[in-house]
């Protein structure tokens, strides 16, 4: 027999996990630590492991996962799930306001909803008396499958509503999908396991729902959002959709955070060039903008053609993923002697921009995607970052396709390619031998970050090694006006601009001159920090590797890079050539790094900053003794959030990191730096 007391325990543990797992997972809002939430579940799985009797399906002991299926079961969908017809440009937009206002016979200005278009999964989730009964997938729309007990294990679903005045039965719509981190971290995990990644989150999304043990599913890091509502008996909702979404969300789901009503097609359009401009800030993936008409009278007046609303429409984003043909492989030699396999492309047209190139990135991953040339692939290019080749269309395979052999030789110079035991790259070792690797050198010696020197572009410098101009980054300030000004593309002037830069830049820093140099695996905020630990040339010159390891963020392979680079006699040479050309810096006071003010504090950036740049208000923070790292963890100090921040500012918030805006980072810097 089970008692009151007991039963008022348990709903009371459920009741107060509910309320936590709304604020985490819904509104992003957490409010006890992780091990309280820990505590509370144990508390209520041992009372449950006591008395099975207890256990209910709507308890939130039942997010970990079922029992495996055999199979999942069919479920029709009382009312059909409808799909959206698509727009591509803002023509086809004003074609799909115009059909609205000619079936309404009116043309005063119409008000919509925009929400991004996640691309996941669409489900239905039914509810009965306020207790999650039943979910389903889209499928056809009118029958999907019974996945019931993957969906209890998504957090964000609410496994019984919150507040009160919900319908007897209530139908909820929307889609589940997979957050960008937690797709990266996931992809990250399985390919150190040796398992085969996820293309993209939306695979990613759906094959974690597709699995019949729940208990791979609760391991996934899915979210739902909800779009819609289906069957709605015994009970009303508000007239509106974006007020409908409202109360969604005050029951218990998750609503995207970038909903907003606007009104007529300008202002959807607007919205969609909006977003579009932050959409790699979001923390998910989204394909689209899905416009609503927001009165729900309107909605049904205008009614649906075959199986799309009149009412709705998706404005899709140019496609992030093509197919195209792979025409051959180049391999590349960088700055380090690292070789990279390039894909050379049948052009084709992604990501708003046309790509006959994309990164294979090394060896193990072209033996991963198992990609021959002659190939048909499928390109990825999200963002600003490198097309990459994700998949190869095996049905799509020609006769004639052929391996890819990865060079033993270097294609450049024809030293050894060798890859070092533990490694994923492969690097030729011919050193400045190399050409390529001479001109990666310059290139990086002339850069933004280094020496900055104006108008000496990489195609100048491939010019100038190719005709043996120069040799070194020190032969740079021994160029002449007259073979300068006689070199293709080159006038009077121009030349004569180069030689004025490059006398410039003489007057440097020390840790842009350390910079510089590229030493492997010394980035800017090593080099600064190497800088302000020897405040002499000389003295990390002489350096030995426990020395090195003293500076701040330099571990045992950087310092053994470090001092190796500076053994080497020919680097001896290079340096006290250039400092025989007369470059100069400051000198540097010798600061003690453990006493500045933002010591062993990790800083993260992210979104966009309006007064300064990023790279400004990171050399402001690593002067003060800050290291600025690119990812928020627990071990971050502070994240200083500029506009549009998206998942970084979700994460810190959900860790509880402290979060500076841009001025209150200007204030403490103004601060730190006068005293
Ligand atoms: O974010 C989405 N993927 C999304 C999909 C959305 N925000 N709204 C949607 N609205 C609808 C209607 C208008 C039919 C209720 C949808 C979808 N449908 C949809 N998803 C998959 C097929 C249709």
């Amino acid at each position: 027999m089970t008692s009151a007391p007991l039963r008022q325990e348990v709903e009371a543990l459920r009741a107060q996990l509910n309320q936590h797992n709304y604020r985490y997972y819904v509104l992003d809002e957490p409010s006890i630590p992780d091990v309280e939430y820990d505590r509370l579940l144990r508390q209520l799985q041992t009372i449950e492991a006591q008395h099975p009797e207890l256990i209910s399906q709507d308890s939130p002991t039942q997010r970990v996962g079922a029992q495996p299926l055999t199979a999942f079961g069919e479920v029709t969908h009382d009312m059909r799930m409808l799909s959206l017809d698509n727009a591509f440009n803002d023509d086809e937009m004003r074609d799909f306001e115009r059909r609205i206002k000619d079936r309404l016979k009116d043309t005063s200005e119409l008000e919509f909803v925009c929400e991004p278009k996640l691309d996941g999964i669409a489900v239905s989730l039914l509810y009965e008396n306020g207790i999650f009964v039943r979910g389903a997938t889209r499928g056809d729309g009118q029958t999907g499958e019974n996945i019931t007990q993957n969906l209890r294990t998504v957090p964000s679903i609410p496994l019984t509503l919150m507040g009160t005045g919900w319908p007897e039965r209530l139908e909820v719509r929307g889609e589940v999908y997979m957050p960008k981190a937690g797709f990266d971290a996931f992809n990250k995990q399985a390919l150190a396991n040796g398992e085969k990644p996820f293309v993209n989150p939306r695979n990613a999304a759906a094959g974690s729902l597709r699995q019949l043990d729940s208990k791979i599913t609760a391991s996934r890091p899915l979210q739902m959002c909800c779009y819609s509502v289906g069957i709605v008996d015994g009970g009303e909702l508000p007239g509106k959709h974006s007020d409908v979404l409202q109360q969604l969300h005050r029951w218990g789901f998750r609503i995207n955070d970038q909903m907003k009503v606007v009104q007529g097609i300008n202002g959807c359009i607007d919205y969609y060039q909006d977003l579009q401009t932050r959409r790699d800030s979001l923390h998910y993936e989204i394909d689209g903008i899905v416009f609503k008409l927001n009165s729900l009278e309107l909605q049904n007046k205008v009614g649906f053609v075959s199986r799309a609303p009149r009412w709705a429409i998706a404005y899709k984003f140019p496609a992030q993923e093509e197919i195209t043909q792979l025409l051959g492989v180049e391999f590349q030699v960088g700055r380090t002697g690292a070789v990279t396999p390039v894909a050379r492309l049948q052009p084709v047209f992604v990501g708003g921009v046309t790509v006959s190139n994309a990164t294979l990135h090394n060896g193990d991953e072209i033996e991963r995607l198992g990609v021959r040339c002659g190939d048909t692939v499928v390109v990825r290019r999200a963002g600003d970052v490198i097309p990459q080749v994700v998949q190869v269309v095996l049905e799509k395979r020609p006769e004639n396709s052929t391996v890819i052999e990865f060079p033993s030789s270097c294609p450049v110079c024809g030293s050894d390619v060798i890859r070092a035991e533990g490694e994923a790259v492969a690097r030729c070792t011919g050193g400045l031998y190399c050409a390529a690797q001479r001109k990666q050198a310059i290139k990086h010696f002339a850069s933004r970050k280094a020496f900055d020197i104006e108008g000496l572009g990489d195609k100048l410098v491939d010019m100038l090694v190719d005709q043996q101009l120069i040799n070194s980054i020190a032969d740079l300030f021994h160029l002449q006006h007259e073979a300068l000004s006689n070199l293709e593309r080159m006038g009077d002037k121009s030349a004569q601009n180069l030689l004025d830069a490059l006398q410039k830049s003489k007057q440097t820093t020390l840790a842009r001159f350390i910079y510089a140099l590229g030493i492997r695996e010394v980035g800017e905020a090593t080099a600064a920090n190497l800088a302000h630990h020897f405040a002499d040339l000389d003295a990390l010159m002489q350096a030995n590797e426990e020395q090195l390891l003293e500076v701040n963020d330099v571990g045992p392979i950087v310092a053994s890079h470090i001092a190796h680079f500076f053994q080497q006699p020919h680097n001896q040479e290079i340096i006290e050539a250039l400092l025989a050309e007369g470059i100069r810096w400051p000198s540097v006071d010798k600061k003690n790094v453990e006493a500045m003010p933002l010591a062993g504090q990790t800083w993260v950036l992210t979104g966009t900053l309006e007064t300064l740049t990023r790279d400004q208000a990171k050399s402001r923070l690593v002067a003060l003794g800050a290291k600025v790292s690119g990812s928020v963890s627990a071990k971050t100090h502070c994240v200083v959030a500029g506009a549009s921040a998206g998942s970084k500012l979700t994460k810190a918030e959900s860790l509880g990191i402290e979060v500076r805006d841009e001025s209150a980072l200007l204030q403490l810097l103004a601060q730190l730096e006068a005293s």
